[in-house]
């Protein structure tokens, strides 16, 4: 897909999705370019009046945007119940919507706003679309900065054949909670996500993976032509 049309399949998804978001919610806001367009459009209803709401950024990238679009943030740790969460994704398998996320180096932040919401959605282009889970995106996992190297190769034994995430700089990427990301393209294709699933989890050093195995409510795919298909449909 071309720039433009990405865009444009970005932008109508996320139109799709802010006509969820009610005066009154609590939000959890996503990390990404798709994203970007949902916290955009929030904030052009916020300045058009008639919505008010309170939101809960997943990274400083989108809590920087939203500070600039006029919309209220509660960044306190304590993480009150929200009413809907929408973010972007890095796979979605079309027939059972569960995700990989994390390319976006938000992982553990999504997951934890996805948790405390009563309602999730996802946004995205129809690139991520999938058959099956791990097609298209390899698989992130956010790590403890400590005894990193020995979380590594657990997940090497596992067979992910994990690779530490760099910057553009070179350095190891720090998460905005301090952590690091090791991705693993090893575990491509998916066999069993669920089992994998709970190994990572037994891991001591894992602080989140990205696979997303809980029922998305609804996705909403954007195609190059403007177009949505809901997901769903
Ligand atoms: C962030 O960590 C990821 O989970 C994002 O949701 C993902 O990278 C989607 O980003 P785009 O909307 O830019 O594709």
């Amino acid at each position: 897909m071309d720039p433009a049309s990405a865009e444009r399949a970005k932008r109508a998804a996320a139109e799709f999705a802010t006509a969820l978001v009610e005066d009154g919610m609590r939000l959890g806001l996503g990390t990404g370019t798709t994203m970007r367009h949902v916290v955009d459009l929030l904030g052009a209803r916020m300045r058009g009046g008639g919505l008010s709401i309170v939101a809960v950024p997943t990274s400083v990238r989108t809590a920087e945007q939203a500070r600039a679009q006029g919309i209220p943030l509660d960044e306190s740790d304590v993480l009150a119940p929200l009413d809907l969460a929408i973010d972007g994704a890095d796979e979605v398998e079309r027939g059972t919507r569960r995700l990989i996320k994390g390319h976006g180096g938000a992982l553990l932040r999504e997951k934890i706003v996805m948790e405390a919401s009563r309602r999730f959605v996802v946004v995205c282009d129809d690139g991520k679309l999938s058959e099956r889970l791990g097609t298209r995106a390899s698989l992130p996992v956010e790590v403890a900065r400590f005894g990193h190297g020995a979380t590594g190769r657990r997940l090497a034994e596992l067979g992910g054949a994990p690779s530490l995430r760099v910057g553009d700089d070179g350095a190891p990427f720090v998460t905005d909670g301090g952590n690091l990301i090791y991705d693993c393209p090893g575990f491509r294709p998916l066999g069993d996500p669920f089992t994998l699933d709970r190994r990572l989890n037994a891991i001591a050093g894992v602080l989140a993976h990205g696979l997303f195995l809980a029922p998305v409510e609804r996705c909403m795919v954007g195609h190059g032509d403007g177009r949505v298909t809901m997901l769903p449909g």
